[in-house]
């Protein structure tokens, strides 16, 4: 057997994808969208709830509902899961699932005569999970940097500035606002490693790579570290298993889903990781130095790092590689794909219409900008409120040209730290349309490689998969015929000097709202 199964618990979906590494060759892959199955029984839209004051949460017992259909669709399809020799996946990073005594009780028994969601229902001590849209612990960001000593402190530590969406704020807002359904949590789970758990049956570990994404995790030790623990809520090492490394087998799948589902049992599961150090892998990106973007509901840039970087601005995440050697350096933008996704709606555009827009309009839209927040930004940290420059707020097309240019300027300012100027890999759903990914080239002024997937997650959790299985094989070979570019667009050096200027406008615009 030489097939591997990676699954995608993404933001707006979970995908699978099944590869063959003999022939190198995708299988299936197959998303389940949340909003089309549960936006009447979850009442999520973009698959989370939004609850105003930048608290967003979403719902662990939908993903656990999404799994299953997963499975069925797969199984639909003709594709045979007893063929899977491994499973690893990926999760949105930063979510929190909190997880009761009795959780692993119920783990362990599933049985196959009721659906799991049924069976998992009184698991939590919480029902919802806050997700990294969630902007609302901006009181525990202080209390917890202060308790460590400062930011300063928080950095060396764990090679961030601490985040709204991390886990550790998020976790120390559960402990202050409500301590008793805090005490009654047995263990904490990423959105990842909560996955993880249900197919082996009991709570299992994070990886080092969604661990650093947490705000907790030593980065250099890849471990977690006590003083921020203790400055973020008591007792917290109790209720987290201690972080994996990446081809440690978290357990073989457990019964249920042989019978239920058709695997075998000799089927292994790997640990699962945060859904963008899983894309760095997707995409090739196991040696330092190749940056890549996501345009998935977050746009992010990253790149693989040799070392932990210290010189990155406040803004920058630094996170383990799932490879267990390298780094990855990356920003995160709230407003990607929601934002583009805000314009088409504003301007009763399809997406048909949303891109005739681009090809209509001049590159440099003639000097008027957007700075696209409609929710709150975290590069650069700004509220939310949409702001328009020499932008005629009436004209669809060129608000469609602003928003996505604004999106390739700022990414381009806020990446000069990372001194990487080879091709930028591109995935997530709006790497799809030329047209975005032909103003990305431009205003970075180098090649955009196209890959044959837009799940570069699912494809790095079903190769991490692989790589765990037969550690002898060197990452680059499994990678490399797997993630030969599809497409490249090249930059046309005749926008060169519009998008320089327009970026220096850009600066300003920013800089002028940020005071
Ligand atoms: C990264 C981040 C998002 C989520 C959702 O720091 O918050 O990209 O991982 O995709």
């Amino acid at each position: 057997m030489t097939r591997y199964l990676g699954i995608d618990a993404s933001t707006q979906s979970m995908t699978g994808m099944i590869i063959d590494v003999e022939d190198s060759h995708t299988l299936a892959e197959t998303s389940i969208n949340f909003d089309e199955h549960f936006s009447q029984t979850y009442g999520v839209t973009h698959g989370a709830m939004n609850y105003g004051n930048g608290v967003v949460h979403s719902f662990p017992l939908m993903w656990v509902e999404a799994l299953e259909m997963l499975f069925d669709s797969l199984r639909r399809d003709g594709h045979d899961l007893s063929t899977i020799r491994g499973i690893s996946g990926s999760g949105q990073q930063h979510g929190t699932v909190y997880l009761n005594d009795r959780t692993d009780i119920l783990l362990k028994n599933l049985s196959t005569n009721k659906p799991l969601h049924e069976q998992l229902a009184e698991a939590f001590t919480r029902p919802s999970a806050p997700v990294w849209m969630d902007s609302s612990t901006s009181d525990q960001c202080v209390e917890i940097e202060r308790n460590v000593g400062g930011a300063d402190a928080l950095v060396s530590l764990t090679g961030n500035r601490i985040f709204e969406r991390f886990s550790g704020p998020q976790i120390r807002k559960f402990f202050e606002t409500d301590p008793e359904a805090y005490e009654r949590t047995a263990h904490i789970s990423l959105v990842s490693s909560f996955i993880a758990s249900i197919l082996v049956g009991e709570v299992v570990s994070v990886d080092a790579g969604d661990g650093s994404g947490t705000n907790l995790m030593d980065i250099r030790s890849r471990q977690w570290c006590s003083a921020v623990l203790d400055a973020t809520a008591p007792g917290l090492l109790r209720k987290l298993l201690p972080i994996t490394r990446s081809d440690e087998p978290a357990g073989t799948i457990h019964p249920y889903f042989i019978d239920r589902h058709g695997f075998s049992g000799d089927c292994r599961v790997f640990p699962f990781s945060g859904d963008n150090p899983c894309s760095l892998i997707g995409l090739g990106l196991v040696e330092a130095g190749a940056a890549a973007l996501s345009l998935g509901t977050s746009d992010t840039l990253f790149a693989c790092t040799q070392d932990a970087i210290n010189a990155a601005p406040d803004e920058a995440c630094l996170f383990s590689s799932p490879d267990d050697q390298h780094y990855m350096a990356l920003i995160c933008y709230m407003n990607g794909g929601l934002a583009r996704e805000a314009v088409k709606d504003q301007y009763q555009l399809d997406w048909t219409g949303f891109t005739d827009s681009l090809v209509q309009t001049p590159p440099g839209n003639r000097g008027a900008l957007m700075l696209p927040y409609f929710d709150k930004e975290i590069v650069p940290h700004a509220r939310q409120g949409v702001i328009r420059s020499n932008l005629d707020a009436s004209i669809a097309s060129d608000n469609v040209r602003a928003v996505v240019e604004a999106q390739a300027l700022s990414s381009k300012l806020h990446t000069q730290w990372l001194e990487n100027s080879g091709p930028l890999h591109v995935t997530g759903g709006g790497s799809a349309n030329p047209e975005i990914l032909k103003i990305f080239a431009d205003v970075h002024n180098r090649p955009v490689h196209c890959h044959p997937t837009t799940n570069a997650a699912a494809l790095g959790s079903a190769l991490k998969a692989c790589h765990a299985d037969r550690p002898d094989r060197p990452w680059i070979d499994l990678v490399t015929p797997f993630v030969s570019a599809s497409a490249v667009i090249e930059p046309d050096p005749s926008t060169r000097a519009i998008y320089s200027e327009l970026l220096d406008a850009y600066q300003q615009l920013e800089a002028s709202i940020s005071s």
